[in-house]
């Protein structure tokens, strides 16, 4: 951590307003961030925290139209929901805006009006399909059609989602208007272009050398994209709903939704100035200012790449200090999926466990997919209560304060002599405030969490081996020692545990009848004067019963249930075939020798796979399934005698077969047991 600094601003990214929040929101973003901003506010810092909702892009019209709404309804729906499950789970922005607002449209404006003035976008006119009935140009998403590369009918003019190739809307075959329902016609059209491949040079010093410090994650991905080289970057798109392209020839037009997003952060801080009467520059001009973006992985190369190349080309602006992005976070063993509904919601969370916040955002931390996506599961959730807050945390504290009261009417006992259990536990506790703060500096939360959670374990060791419920007929001079440094220890916790659990520190401060503490002054054995009254004992923590989970569980399963009716409705069986029509299949069994990834086809993989009479090549969209490394010498079965077929530059000769269910997860079809390459599959 830069101590030079002298301010910090800390984003984090904008949430689509086309649907609530959910867990994997606050662990992959929210909830690192706001661990971070509550530290550095307590070693000091000035720290502008800056969230809000992003209101425009393609998803939120094809939802208007849905629902037979505007996107302005829609977005104005979901930026309440979202600002409000925010607020109720302690994300402590110092500003929660959208990017509908006058202030954004105006700074997204200036700032493209200032690139495009100064002659630094490239004007390109394209071929662009277009509905004449609906009478507007289609955006990706509003056309379908079939890939030219897999035959899937239902491609997307941007992606298949069958195989994954990323696509042109005029690749596809047969498009049609999602709007109307008729075939497009190609018209012309003029859009703006960011010359990314003109900052490569830049971007590469930048990153590669200047950022080696940045996560694994981020640096990967950052170094994949600029080795394969960057293309100039449309940054305004024919749609009615957006910031409108302000030029004179650009009716009908609007800023690319990653162009204006990220300057939202800007616009919202700007906003925030209003609000407070403070300067918004220092905190995105000045030097001495650290900018740190918290967002998930899809969102890297707008933020490493894209982001930072727009503010280079302003040239007012500083740049990102670092970009701590986070993996996924998958639900019982799946990934979160708005459409499919497989969630927990913020907003329904806190109506079934009201006042359990702190249990969410530690469980969440505690399984953080800070290096690779990770999994919540509600076993998980109940046992990181019971057995670590409760067990652990609310025990100390609880017994702690319930014997204070009981033998010294809740004054805290002078502390005596110490012996050699108490010095060794008193250095260890001045060692604590540091170890976590490193792993904070280093965006490790869960380590952090966990070195905040061994404050608590220490104590409820000291305590339990001290056992001063026994000794005080006897000694009760040795329990006022053991009962003052077990009460030192949790008034350290109520500093150290704020920025991960922030309720529980307002409790615990209530409890102790102290006012929030600097983390300066943690690590002391005397944050507790002598005297000081404590107030009642309350607890902190709650068992979590079987039953509440299983609730939750089954609210999934109904899920999971209805998604799969849904699927069987939308997948009904094939026609009918006779005898001879399946005979013509003719399935082997193969092995997979090799498997590589498919370069800009995240779905696809190439596969060598014997099959007892050759060594076939196969191209197989399963790469999200399975990594390379992990299917060589799988059994397969394999559809021998389909003829080749060109895949992504790649004959494929035969079909891999799996198993699919209704939420798109994908199986092999193998046999239960090794047999010889060839055999036939009847
Ligand atoms: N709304 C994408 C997302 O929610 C986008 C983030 C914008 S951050 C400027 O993943
Ligand atoms: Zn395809």
């Amino acid at each position: 951590m830069d101590k030079n600094s002298k301010r910090y601003t800390v984003t984090t990214a904008l949430p689509y307003a086309n649907g609530p929040v959910h867990i994997g929101h606050l662990a992959g973003v929210y909830v690192p961030a706001d661990i971070y901003v509550r530290y550095l506010r307590s070693i000091g810092f000035d720290v502008l925290f800056i969230g809000g909702s992003d209101e425009h892009g393609v998803p939120i019209t094809i939802k208007a139209r849905k629902e037979n709404t505007t996107p302005q309804a829609i977005v104005d729906r979901y930026h309440s929901i979202i600002k409000q499950s925010f607020q109720e789970l302690g994300i402590s922005f110092d500003i929660y805006s959208r990017t509908s607002s006058p202030m954004h449209h105006k700074t997204s404006s200036e700032f493209f009006t200032k690139l495009y003035n100064e002659g630094k976008f490239i004007e390109k006119t394209s071929e662009q399909y277009y509905d004449e009935s609906a009478q507007q140009f289609l955006a990706d998403r509003y056309i379908t059609g079939t890939c030219p590369h897999c035959n899937y009918e239902k491609a997307y003019g941007d992606q298949c989602e069958s195989c994954g190739t990323s696509l042109n809307a005029t690749d596809l075959i047969n498009p049609i208007s999602t709007l109307s329902g008729n075939p497009p016609v190609k018209r012309s059209t003029k859009h703006w272009f960011l010359p990314l491949d003109q900052y490569e040079t830049w971007l590469k010093q930048w990153i590669l050398e200047d950022h080696k410090e940045w996560k694994p994650n981020v640096y990967g991905q950052c170094k994949s994209w600029l080795d394969q080289g960057l293309q100039p970057r449309a940054v305004t798109r024919d749609l009615d709903w957006g910031v409108k392209v302000p030029l004179s020839d650009a009716e009908g037009k609007v800023l690319y939704v990653w162009f204006d997003a990220p300057i939202g952060y800007i616009s919202i801080s700007k906003e925030w100035a209003e609000q407070t009467g403070k300067d918004w520059k220092p905190y995105w001009k000045d030097a001495d200012t650290k900018l740190v973006h918290f967002i998930g992985k899809d969102n890297i190369v707008f933020h490493c790449i894209i982001f930072p190349t727009m503010l280079k080309t302003e040239g007012s602006y500083i740049l990102p200090e670092n970009v701590p992005a986070n993996e996924f976070l998958n639900l019982e063993g799946d990934k979160i999926s708005t459409s499919r509904n497989w969630a927990v919601w913020l907003h329904e969370y806190l109506v079934d466990f009201p006042e359990k916040q702190d249990v969410l955002r530690y469980t969440l931390c505690a399984n953080a997919p800070e290096t690779k996506d990770n999994d919540f599961t509600w076993k998980d959730f109940q046992a990181r209560n019971n057995n670590e807050l409760l067990a652990v945390f609310g025990n100390l504290v609880n017994r702690t304060v319930v014997l204070t009261h009981k033998y010294f009417e809740g004054k805290v006992p002078a502390q005596n002599a110490l012996n050699e259990i108490d010095t060794s536990v008193l250095k260890e506790l001045a060692a604590f405030p540091e170890k976590i703060a490193k792993s904070i500096e280093n965006y490790r939360f869960r380590e952090a969490l966990n070195e905040m959670m061994n404050v608590a374990r220490l104590g409820n060791k000291y305590l339990t081996d001290c056992e001063p419920w026994k000794v005080f007929k006897t000694d009760p001079e040795r329990v006022k020692t053991v009962l003052n440094i077990s009460l030192q220890i949790c008034a350290n916790l109520a500093i150290v545990c704020e920025p991960f659990i922030p309720f529980t520190a307002k409790k615990l401060n209530h409890i102790l009848n102290t006012s929030s503490k600097k983390w300066n002054e943690a690590g002391s054995a005397n944050l507790l004067e002598a005297g000081h009254q404590l107030n009642e004992a309350e607890l902190l923590f709650v068992k979590i019963e079987d039953a509440e989970i299983e609730q939750q569980v089954n609210k999934l399963l109904e899920t999971k249930k209805a998604n799969q009716m849904a699927a069987v409705k939308a997948n009904p069986s094939k026609e009918l075939i006779d005898f001879e029509d399946f005979a013509k299949l003719d399935i082997r069994c193969g092995t997979i020798l090799e498997a590589v990834k498919v370069p800009k086809a995240k779905k696809l993989l190439q596969l060598k796979v014997d099959t007892g009479i050759d060594q076939r090549t196969v191209i197989s969209g399963i790469a999200e399934y399975f990594e390379p490394e992990q299917i060589i010498g799988q059994q397969v079965s394999i559809v021998f005698n389909l003829a080749p077929k060109n895949l992504r530059g790649v004959e494929s000769q035969g079909m891999i077969l799996m198993g699919e269910d209704a939420d798109g997860k994908l199986v092999f079809v193998s046999p239960t047991q090794k047999i010889k390459e060839g055999s036939e599959i009847k």
